[in-house]
């Protein structure tokens, strides 16, 4: 046995460990957020095992199927949304929740609330379930600083770059969870043997270039002018470097988490059939782009800074480019140049 080896596990920074130590930066914090991000923690590891056990345990069926005991089957989607609602309510640290399996908002009951909003897609890219590609849940959280019998939509109505933290967990070869409180992105692996996440992946900074893009190349056909030009500059550039790589997953989750890593850039731009885009605002656009902007790149609308948005409902679509500092910069000047 080695017991160095051993000694050395003993000493891991898991999640929650992290988050504690985060909390010295705000003396006057009781822990609260400690509380709520352990209960994101908990929907994440039972989606996790879930989504492991998809194939065997028949979960991919359609939801209103029966298995083979005659019990109603629920998709995994629709399960991963009940896990995190739940979740969250009992926190008690949430009082408004948007998800994208619900078309209304969420109003947690008045003996149940705390002062956070939670905007969430339990399991994006689940089209992609069938075939076992990585999916994963998206999160931001929002804080309201008033009367928590007086709160509104309004209160999850707020631009991107009033989050408070934001993050998404991956369901792949390994289960990883990214997170930013506002100070740089961490980066922790679920081992299944401690059933804890370990921070593997310390202040993640994206390459400020990368040779990689990421885009349905599918809808061309239908690209305005920057986008159309960016994409051929990707592949025929002009300045004498080599042309990008293409990746494109269709998966947001595994999509950005590359791009993160490895540099590059992640599109889903306007196009003719939809001119806002396919990505939503509250709960795939802005905690990608918070992530991103930790991480040291940048992330844009076509129009504006993508955490500068202002949503007007809680299911809106808008186009975003976002990843290495410099190719986001190169699609903004395609931008500008068309408005001149
Ligand atoms: P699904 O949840 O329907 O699989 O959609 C996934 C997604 O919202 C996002 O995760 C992908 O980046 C994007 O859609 C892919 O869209 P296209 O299939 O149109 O490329």
């Amino acid at each position: 046995m080695d017991h160095a080896a051993d000694a050395h596990r003993t000493d891991l920074m898991t999640v929650t460990r992290y988050v504690l130590n985060e909390q010295s930066r705000h003396p006057e914090a009781r822990g609260d957020f400690t509380i709520l991000l352990s209960h994101i923690v908990l929907g994440c590891k039972f989606v996790c095992t879930a989504v492991n056990k998809a194939g065997l345990a028949k979960l991919i069926g359609l939801a209103g199927e029966t298995n083979v005991q005659g019990e109603e089957q629920k998709k995994l989607d629709v399960l991963s949304n009940e896990v995190f609602v739940k979740a969250l309510v009992s926190s008690g640290r949430t009082c408004i929740l948007v998800s994208e399996e619900d078309e209304e908002a969420t109003f947690v009951d008045p003996r149940l609330r705390g002062k956070y909003c939670v905007v969430f897609d339990p399991l994006d890219g689940s089209s992609n379930i069938d075939c076992g590609v990585s999916i994963g849940t998206i999160f931001g959280v929002y804080m309201v600083d008033k009367d928590l019998d007086s709160i509104s939509l309004d209160d999850v109505l707020q631009p991107g770059k009033n989050m408070l933290a934001a993050g998404y967990c991956m369901y792949g070869s390994s289960c990883t969870l990214v997170i930013s409180t506002g100070y740089g992105v961490n980066g922790f692996t679920l081992d299944p043997s401690l059933g804890e996440f370990i921070l593997t992946h310390p202040d993640i900074k994206i390459p400020k270039k990368g040779k990689i893009y990421s885009v349905n190349e599918g809808n061309a056909k239908n690209w305005d002018g920057p986008t159309a030009k960016f994409v051929e500059k990707c592949k025929f550039p002009t300045d004498g470097s080599s042309p990008k790589s293409l990746r494109y997953i269709g998966s947001m989750v595994a999509d950005v988490h590359r791009t993160l890593l490895y540099g590059g850039i992640f599109l889903y731009p306007a196009d003719k059939k939809s001119p806002n885009g396919k990505l939503r605002v509250l709960y795939e656009v802005f905690p990608m782009s918070f992530l991103m902007e930790q991480a040291g790149g940048q992330a844009f609308t076509g129009k504006e800074r993508a955490l500068d948005l202002v949503p007007t409902k809680i299911h809106q679509r808008s186009p975003i480019f976002l990843g290495s500092y410099d190719d986001v910069e190169e699609i903004k000047a395609l931008y500008a140049a068309e408005q001149k």
